[in-house]
């Protein structure tokens, strides 16, 4: 997860009120010389980390807790409302038609932004067209055409045209049936006026809804100045953090952007085309405090399972009436590696991350791939009815997979222990009702007694 040093520590914070005796001053200066030590560590900015936790002591000592609430849930609160606070800004972007300007510089991350952001808004039902106003990096139209191909996006661009504001303007008119336009621009080293003047042509052109800054959460509090700085130049309207999986110092980016009013509506948390996260600052405290974030992840279910809603039901309808199949276990396993790795979704579940030490998410994965390979070479049959494997299908489906005949077992081993699990929830009757509640209009098997 991202910023997994800062949440360990600050969890560690909130333990340690959990499990003190009393809340006296003694702890609460304890606690805050923590916080200190967390968010420096972070790279957060002395003054923001200072002003942070003068407040925490300030309110821990003079407000009174809410009626029923423990001194303890109260401290914990204020420094929950606190660090959202620190991180506090704007609106995300909206789900509409319009057109956004990409700016930024070189390397930061804009061309890849642009290809997550067309996927973001595809997956909720917006087609997208980008436009290759890049003219200085060659090949430029190639990556965002590959990325335009991956995400189902429409591309525009001249390859060879060294005039970017022909290019927008062409593009426009030819992508003028999407409905949304991202608009990839060319970086510099720095900020220079030849950069602020293609900006502002291009701007004057295109008329964004939105200019999106994109920023490279490496630079850790330089970000804020930099933020600043395009702010004046060229009036952006929200920042993308990226690289936010690949360094200890985004929490002092995301603050010292925060900072200048600028407003932070997306991170990029990896290389892949689904890692972009719109920012909500309640939302990334209470998942980094491992207080999970449900929201998230509906959201990133409701999306990634969109296009396998018949799957799900199929599986749910075998699930419900006790017929379930190595199939539906391998459409199961497919919807969680879909969903993104085990370990992005057990952080986001309310307790999880707390567990994190306790459970080696590395092997579960490796095993679940290692089943994959093994269903990979099995047939139709076989995994409609596992019953049928034994013996030299076995050996068969071993040598197949490039697997020893235990690792064959042991898949099936876990297919009996699922089926049996699966059979009980199909047989509860509370379960059954919340699912069929669930699937609102869908038609259920009978339960089939409860033998
Ligand atoms: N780990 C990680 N890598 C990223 C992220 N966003 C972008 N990158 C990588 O950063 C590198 C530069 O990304 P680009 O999208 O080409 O950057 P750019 O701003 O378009 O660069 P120029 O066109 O040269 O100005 C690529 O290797 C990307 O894969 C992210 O959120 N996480
Ligand atoms: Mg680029």
């Amino acid at each position: 997860m991202v910023l997994d040093g800062l949440g360990k520590s600050l969890r560690g914070v909130l333990d340690k009120i959990g499990s003190s005796t009393t809340v006296d001053e003694n702890l609460i200066k304890d606690v805050c010389r923590e916080l200190q030590r967390a968010l420096l560590q972070a790279d957060v900015n002395v003054q923001l980390v200072l002003r942070l936790t003068n407040n925490v002591r300030t309110r821990s000592l003079e407000e009174k807790p809410a009626p029923g609430r423990s001194a303890k849930d109260h401290v914990q609160k204020i420094i929950y409302e606190e660090l959202v606070a620190l991180l506090k800004n704007g609106n995300p972007i909206a789900l509409k038609p319009q057109t956004i300007m990409l700016v930024g510089l070189y390397g930061q991350g804009k061309t890849t932004s642009a290809g997550k952001l067309a996927n973001y808004f595809i997956k909720k039902n917006l087609s997208v067209g980008l436009i290759a106003a890049d003219v200085y990096r060659p090949a430029a139209y190639d990556q965002l055409s590959q990325l335009a191909a991956k995400v189902g996006a429409e591309v525009y661009g001249e390859p060879g045209q060294t005039d970017a504001v022909k290019i927008v303007r062409d593009g426009l008119a030819k992508l003028s049936h999407c409905r949304v336009k991202i608009i990839d621009t060319s970086g510099r080293h720095a900020l220079e006026a030849d950069l602020i003047k293609e900006i502002e042509d291009i701007a004057a052109v295109a008329n964004p809804d939105e200019r999106i800054l994109v920023l490279d959460s490496q630079v850790g509090q330089q970000a804020g100045p930099q933020a600043d700085a395009f702010n004046k130049a060229v009036d952006v309207s929200g920042v993308i953090m990226t690289k936010m999986d690949g360094t200890a110092k985004g929490g002092g980016a995301l603050s010292a952007v925060a900072t200048t009013n600028a407003r932070i509506v997306f991170i990029g948390t990896g290389e892949h085309i689904r890692d972009l996260e719109p920012f909500d600052a309640d939302r990334f405290i209470s998942r980094l405090l491992g207080m999970g974030d449900l929201q998230g992840l509906v959201e990133i279910a409701k999306q990634e399972i969109k296009n396998d809603e018949e799957d799900m039901e199929a599986l749910a309808r075998n699930m419900l009436n006790g017929h379930f199949t190595l199939n539906d276990m391998y459409a199961q396993m497919k919807a969680v590696n879909k969903m993104g790795s085990l370990q992005k979704l057990m952080g986001m579940l309310p307790g999880f991350s707390k567990m994190e030490d306790k459970i080696d998410y590395d092997a579960t994965q490796a095993r679940l791939d290692r089943f994959k390979v093994i269903m990979d070479s099995m047939t139709k049959q076989e995994k409609d009815e596992p019953s049928l494997i034994k013996g030299k299908r076995i050996e068969r489906i071993a040598r197949g997979a490039g697997v020893s005949a235990g690792d064959v077992r042991e898949l099936l081993k876990q297919y009996n222990n699922s089926k049996k699990m699966m059979g009980s929830v199909g047989k509860d009757r509370k379960m059954r009702k919340r699912m069929q509640k669930q699937m609102s209009g869908m038609e259920l098997p009978d339960a089939g007694g409860d033998e």
